[in-house]
């Protein structure tokens, strides 16, 4: 599969605003989400999962309890691309449909 282009992370949050651009160097996205308790974390990590492999694009991600926190960047570009957009607006659907408030 070929890789799309690099576009940087400041276009990124031109359409995703609600995400951040990484601190240093790297040009990743980033988001923290809240959910009711880790069952309805894990269950939108899970949806994730599957729509991530789909993608071959995969999130850096970390959870506790009810906290998950993610990075984007897609690796082979060496920052950040459409795909990584196109994961994130689906995290976000995903996060909004589970009841997630920002952490
Ligand atoms: N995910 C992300 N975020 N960036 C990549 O460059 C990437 C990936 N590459 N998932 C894929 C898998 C690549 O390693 C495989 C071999 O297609």
């Amino acid at each position: 599969m070929s890789r799309p282009q690099k576009i940087g992370a400041e276009a990124a949050l031109k359409q995703r605003p609600a995400w951040r651009k990484a601190e240093g160097e790297r040009d990743a996205i980033c988001r923290t989400y809240r959910f009711a308790d880790f069952t309805a974390a894990f269950a939108f990590m899970t949806r994730v999962a599957l729509m991530a492999e789909k993608l071959d694009h995969h999130p850096e991600w970390f959870n506790v309890y009810n906290r998950v926190d993610v990075t984007l960047t897609t690796h082979d570009a060496d920052g950040v691309t459409e795909l990584d957009v196109k994961l994130a607006t689906f995290m976000d659907m995903a996060a909004k449909s589970a009841g997630a408030t920002e952490a």
